[in-house]
């Protein structure tokens, strides 16, 4: 059966890549698109997604919802800046127009009215912050039984989270820091919540061997985009960098698609709210319960990243 889905996201490397992705998963209709100005810059996060639906979403028609959330802790400028580079490689250039139209309204409400129309329950991919499903929770709380499951690149229960900043403990993961209220206001939900947190996404960096991977299949027009894409960012090399790359976003939604590629397990969490703790998430036997994933097969998860990607041309 085909599975519904919106996807909102903040426009970096990993999460474009995500929308190409997404929109190449069998079983998988797309409803939706919001972009987030968090780890991007919001104008060509959500021009370079326009375009990625025009050249690879085999003509599906869409919207992409632009976000008018802001930070709380905004993200390193430098990260930003990658949505312009992305937005101007030659591919998603070729044509010279955009066909996907912007949605007319902000992604925030885009996606409540989607919620409040729709018939059957939507499943929810968010790769970057909470905050619009967090604004529509707060206008419409009943759109809560509309969610079929959410699925959140967020968060993490390891001692050390991936946010180094002068107003911040360590133990934050981003996307919960960048807005740590939102956070809240979904776990205070019983939205099935599976989370894809650094516990998973720590076992798959960047690394060159993977870059030689994909570079080794340009021939194929979607992969020659994955490794364009992914020449963007650094990858791991001698040891660990506060820049340094993961497949964050890319193994959320290939989880969506494909649980088998993962370990997960059942908790119950909780999310910090006061600084210099604040989006730190924690296990609390009070809290709220998910699903955790912490483990993921490299062999599998390449496979079908290689897959996908092969059904374009
Ligand atoms: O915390 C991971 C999230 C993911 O949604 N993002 C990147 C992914 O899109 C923030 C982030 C953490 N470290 C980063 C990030 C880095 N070194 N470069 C860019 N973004
Ligand atoms: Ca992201």
């Amino acid at each position: 059966m085909t599975e519904k889905v919106y996807f909102n996201h903040d426009g970096g490397v990993d999460d474009l890549i995500s929308l190409f992705l997404l929109l190449q998963m069998e079983d998988v209709e797309l409803v939706g698109v919001g972009a987030v100005d968090a780890d991007s810059y919001v104008g060509p996060a959500a021009e370079a997604s326009r375009k990625i639906i025009d050249r690879f979403g085999h003509a599906q028609k869409l919207a992409v919802a632009i976000s008018d959330s802001r930070a709380v802790h905004s993200f390193p400028k430098e990260w930003r800046l990658a949505a312009y580079s992305e937005n101007a490689l030659p591919i998603l250039n070729e044509a010279g127009t955009i066909m996907t139209p912007i949605s007319p309204e902000p992604a925030h409400l885009d996606l409540l009215h989607k919620l409040q129309q729709t018939t059957t329950p939507l499943s929810l991919v968010f790769t970057g912050p909470l905050t619009d499903l967090a604004r529509a929770l707060q206008i419409d709380p009943t759109i809560e039984k509309k969610i079929k499951r959410l699925v959140w690149m967020g968060g993490t229960f390891l001692e050390r989270g991936n946010v180094a900043e002068p107003d911040s403990d360590g133990t934050q993961e981003w996307n919960a820091f960048w807005d740590p209220a939102a956070v809240k206001t979904v776990f205070d939900t019983q939205i099935p919540l599976e989370l894809v947190s650094l516990e998973s996404t720590n076992n798959v960096p960047l690394t060159q061997e993977i870059r030689q991977h994909w570079a080794a299949q340009r021939r194929f027009t979607g992969l020659d985009f994955i490794g364009n894409s992914y020449a963007l960012v650094p990858e791991l090399r001698l040891f660990e960098t506060n820049s340094t790359y993961y497949l964050w976003d890319v193994l959320t939604t290939c989880y969506f698609f494909a649980a088998d590629i993962v370990k997960t397990k059942e908790i119950t969490c909780a999310v910090n709210t006061s600084s210099p703790s604040d989006g730190r998430t924690y296990l609390d036997p009070n809290g709220r319960p998910a699903k955790l994933i912490y483990d993921v097969s490299h062999e599998k998860f390449f496979a079908l990243i290689d897959r996908l990607a092969r059904k374009v041309d």
